[in-house]
């Protein structure tokens, strides 16, 4: 069963680094925030390269898009793909790895003549990060109908876009229906993010599950003042709010146990000056934990927490719950055929769970879904100088080749 053939690792990474150059940011990386302009060509860019690979290509009105490689039977295919939106601070591999390893595989079967019984579909979802428009796998969400389509093209972005207006703006809205995908089995390959594989010296992850994942934002009104007049006891200083909650959750993570992580990532103060109590403060709490109910307790502590201290401090709140995600595990059999596929070509492969959140665990809601990871040098990823060794990426895609060959026959 075609166990020569190789993709060809240099072609990959011909189109990781041409695909990272729309959006690039100085001294490496590149920012294709979702729905963006930057975003629409990397949209145009690889719908080419998939009409140059002969695909069929489709999008449906979430902007979601996917390359059809017919198989001998006219039956569900075997998808792949990932995103290839990026956070602000983006390297070029988040994503894009899945979706281009995709399209490797496409154009390595193409140069061998393999047709496989089932077709084989490359697919890209929109705004995956959520790092505009929350939540995030905002667009494989929708394509499961896990989330209405009205819903989504209703939300606001951190810069009060709506969805539906910036997919009109892109000319990204496509005419396939959403909600009732038919999928036989989805695979995504993807960077690890994390130090784990590195750490362990191991080439591929064979993916468990998908931790859970709580995305919150808090807004606190207080009152601005004199920063030298207001004695401390008279203050009601929406930033201390904020600064006491951004300590408590690096506490509370440390607490909880498990595999808890917490982060405030996002924090503005008003009005933002050196001499006044700040009168607005509003951050974002992201939680997550393999256990759904550390995880639950880790966000039933957080929100005790704020509602005392707004209470000690007379200071109004605001509480919006942006994205939450239970813990998803994939398909036994199908992290087998992960495993299998990585001993194969003798290479070092580890089950293990994904600290971050991706579009396969959207997947998983609607056909067998497993993912394969390779490692990210010194576990860094969303900041530029994220990477994955040459060698590493062309095992994890010759990997995705062999599994999608046994998925779709
Ligand atoms: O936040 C995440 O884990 C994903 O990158 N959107
Ligand atoms: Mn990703
Ligand atoms: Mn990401
Ligand atoms: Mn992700």
């Amino acid at each position: 069963m075609h166990d020569t053939l190789r993709i060809n690792g240099q072609r990959l990474i011909s189109r990781l680094e041409r695909l990272g150059e729309i959006g690039a940011l100085p001294g490496g990386g590149c920012c294709r925030l979702a729905l963006t302009e930057e975003d629409r060509q990397g949209r145009e860019l690889v719908i080419s390269w998939m009409y140059e690979l002969g695909l069929q290509v489709s999008s449906d009105a979430m902007g979601n898009v996917f390359g059809l490689r017919p198989g001998t039977e006219d039956s569900p295919p075997v998808m792949t793909g990932s995103h290839i939106d990026t956070v602000r601070t983006g390297g070029i591999y988040d994503g894009n790895l899945g979706v281009l390893g995709g399209l490797e595989v496409i154009e390595t079967l193409n140069e061998a003549g393999i047709v496989t019984r089932r077709p084989l579909c490359v697919a890209f979802f929109t705004n995956e990060e959520g790092a505009r428009f929350a939540p995030d796998m905002m667009g494989s969400l929708v394509y499961v109908g896990g989330m209405s389509l009205d819903d989504a093209l209703a939300t606001k972005g951190i810069d009060g876009q709506r969805v539906g207006d910036c997919l009109e703006q892109i000319g990204a809205r496509g005419s396939e229906p959403v909600g009732n995908p038919d999928v036989h089995a989805y695979v995504e390959l993807h960077i690890e993010q994390g130090p784990v594989l590195e750490e362990s010296s191991i080439t591929i992850g064979a993916v468990e599950k998908v931790q859970g994942i709580s995305w919150q934002e808090f807004c606190f009104t207080g009152t601005s003042n004199h920063a030298g007049t207001t004695p401390m006891r008279l203050r009601h200083d929406a930033g201390y709010a904020a600064m006491a909650t951004g300590s408590f959750v690096r506490e509370l993570a440390n607490r909880i146990g498990g595999d808890q992580v917490g982060t405030v990532g996002a924090l503005q103060m008003e009005p933002n000056l050196v001499n006044v109590v700040a009168n607005q403060a509003s951050l974002t709490v992201d939680l997550r934990n393999t256990d759904n109910d550390r995880l639950k307790q880790a966000e039933a502590e957080l929100l005790d927490f704020i509602e005392r201290l707004a209470e000690r401090e007379g200071i109004e709140v605001q509480h919006r719950t942006l994205a939450r995600f239970d813990p998803v595990p994939f398909d036994t059999d199908m992290i087998d055929c992960v495993e299998a596929s990585a001993k194969a070509f003798g290479h070092s492969v580890m089950r293990m769970p994904s600290g971050a959140g991706h579009d396969a665990q959207m997947l998983a809601r609607v056909c067998p879904t497993a993912m394969i990871f390779v490692p990210s040098v010194d576990g860094i990823s969303h900041n530029i100088n994220e990477y994955t060794a040459p060698e590493d990426l062309e095992a994890g895609t010759n990997v995705l080749l062999r599994v999608l060959l046994d998925l779709a026959g």
